[in-house]
This record gives C-alpha cells, structure tokens and sequence, in this order.
C-alpha cells in the first residue's frame, strides 16, 4: 500500500473511532477537520501520524524512546558544541543557536513545526519509536497541572515538578510549588549538559564555562511547577480565544507569544532549569509536549479557514525587530538534527511537505 492510502486510510479509521473528548477547542478541531480530510484526499504526502492522547503503555514506549535519544552520543562538532554530549542536546544546541532568530518572527510557528517533527522523527528513526508525539492541553490540566499526567510523577509522566525548596520568583510567575531537581519520575537521574543562557529561574544554575552556553555544564533537572499562569492565561476558554479572535496569523502569533499568551504561560509553568531559559528550554524533555500543543493550536486556527490560512506569513527575521521582512521563501535549516533545508513555504500545512499527521 503506498505511503499516501495508508494516510488517508488511518485518517479514516480516526473519524470512525471519534477519539476527540467534549471539549470547546476539540469542538473547533473537529469544526475545521473536513476541510483538512479534503486536502488529505487530495494530496501526495508521505508518512503519516496521529497526536493524540497516549495510553499508558504508550506513554512508556515515548519515554522510553526519549531516553534512548538522551543515551546516543552527540552528531554535533564537538570543538563548537563541547558540552552537547548526545542526540538529545543536539536539539537543545540547534534551538539554543537560533533563538534569536525563530521567536517573536514571522517563522515561529513553522520553525517550531519543524523542530517537533524532527523531534519525532528521531525518536522513531534513531531509538525504534512507532507512536506519535503527545501534546500538553494546558486548558484540561489548567487548575492542577502538577497533577496532570504529565507531571505527576508517576513512570508514565515526563516526571514531576522539582523538589520544594525556598526560593523567590522567576520574574514571570511567583515563586511555586517546586524550584529544586526533579526526584520523581522516568527523567530524574537525567542530566541538563548545555546552558544556561539567560536563566530566570532562582537560585540561579551555574554558570556556563562558555560565554555562548554550548559549554558542558552538568546539572539536574530543575522545575517550579504550579497552576498560576494557566490559571490566568492558558484556560480552554483563553486557548478558544486566541483561536477565534485573531483572524490573521500576524495577530494570532503575536498574542500567542504575548506576557498574557499561552506559549510563555506553557514554558514558565515548567519553569526551573533550563525551562525558564528562552535559548535553553529544550532541555526539559516536557518542552517537545508544549510545543506540540501550540502546534496543535496553530492547527486548529488554520483548519477554522483551511484555504486562507497555509500560505500566509507576517513578522520580521528577528526577535528584536530588525531586519528584512520574514517571506514564505525563507529557509528554514535545524543543522544535524533534520536531514532537509526547507522553505516556510512547505512547512505551513501538517498535510503537506514533509508533513501528514492531524490532531485528534
Ligand atoms: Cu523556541
């Protein structure tokens, strides 16, 4: 069977199954699927994926695979990037090399597309994963996220929040719940290599050996979790918002990114270290689960006017403003950790490009 029916045949199965759960922004998922499934019929793709919830043993074979990725040595050049040590820090490194340049522009949204899926892709190319890469609803765990199951510590979490120890605000949030190493859960012997860049998180992590963070650095794993921001920010009923009020993608990233948007309420929610570090907040292994979710929004926007919202693209090339206008021409390149140079162009659609896979 080619790569192409087999797309649409478990695209099928998906919509007889009826995995979505009641809730207002699956309601617009499943507002904007026929448009979706139309395209999908149409197209010549390869792959395919579904992201979604996983069961719990699912859940091990992704944690699984993430710590395999985190047990394979680095492909990067050691003498430029001494302190990523494996293929997970190769990820942390790219991000790191290219913050400035893929955050507050107009490549936000298709770069972190990109990273996530390369993400993906290497955990079933290189560590023998076959599922996909979950997403973290802000809105279903908004009131109790440390006890999401995501976060609850358990051997099928991303582990849980870091150990409660005194300590004041990042400057984004008060200070939570946490703030020491994480103790629970499959990550808490893993180690942070790279960073920090610019640290937020108090007490601050030791300092990098090199001025550009890619020195080695080891640590533990910090985090401060609690429910103060997606209490305020990243409700269903903001997440709704943010995806009916803004009708063009210039307005709709930018409040995405904003201090009241979902995608700084996700990361300061991790919070700790590295994941109240801009540049290095890959490093916690629950960043690919966030971004998967502001992904999924980005998904669900473009469905509610399928035709009108691929191949548009607002913003600048950089974070502080300078420089050209970012154009769907532009190229997006991850370095070792994606095998293809791509323009936005052909990352704007997840049914299309290198892309298939929908959200249920
Ligand atoms: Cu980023």
């Amino acid at each position: 069977m080619s790569l192409r029916r087999l797309c649409l045949l478990i695209a099928a199965l998906l919509c007889v199954l009826g995995l979505s759960a009641a809730d207002a922004v699956n309601d617009l998922a499943a507002k904007g699927r026929p448009a979706l499934d139309a395209q999908l019929a149409k197209d010549q793709t390869n792959g395919r994926a579904l992201r979604g919830n996983l069961s719990a043993a699912d859940r091990k074979n992704y944690i699984a695979a993430v710590l395999c990725l985190m047990g394979k040595p680095s492909k990067l050049d050691q003498s430029k990037y001494p302190g990523a040590k494996t293929r997970y820090d190769d990820f942390v490194a790219v991000h790191i090399n290219q913050t400035l340049y893929i955050h507050g522009t107009g490549n936000f949204l298709s770069w972190h597309r990109y990273f996530t899926w390369s993400y993906e892709l290497a955990l079933r190319n290189e560590c023998g994963y076959n599922g996909t890469q979950p997403y973290w609803d802000w809105g279903v765990w908004a009131n109790d996220p440390e006890r999401s199951p995501i976060f609850d510590g358990s051997d099928t979490s991303m582990s849980g929040n870091g150990q409660k120890i005194t300590h004041k605000s990042n400057g984004i949030s008060p200070a939570g719940n946490g703030g020491g190493c994480v103790q629970t859960g499959p990550f808490k012997n893993f180690t942070v290599n790279l960073g920090p860049v610019v640290p937020m998180a108090d007490p601050a992590p030791p300092k990098n050996p090199r001025s550009d963070g890619f020195g080695y650095n080891p640590r533990c794993l910090r985090r401060d979790i609690s429910n103060y921001l997606t209490t305020r920010y990243a409700k269903t009923s903001d997440i709704v918002a943010l995806i009916t009020n803004y009708t063009d993608v210039g307005s709709f990233q930018t409040k995405m990114q904003a201090g009241d948007g979902v995608h700084g309420a996700g990361h300061f929610t991790i919070a700790g270290d590295p994941g109240a570090d801009f540049f290095n907040s890959p490093g916690d292994p629950a960043f690919w689960l966030l971004h998967s979710m502001i992904d999924r929004v980005w998904y669900i926007w473009q469905i509610q006017n399928f035709s009108n919202r691929q191949l548009v693209i607002s913003g600048g090339t950089t974070m502080m403003g300078s420089g050209p206008a970012q154009t769907l021409d532009d190229l997006i390149d991850l370095n070792v950790v994606a095998n293809k140079v791509y323009k936005i162009r052909d990352l704007v659609s997840t049914v299309d490009g290198p892309f298939c896979y929908v959200y249920e």
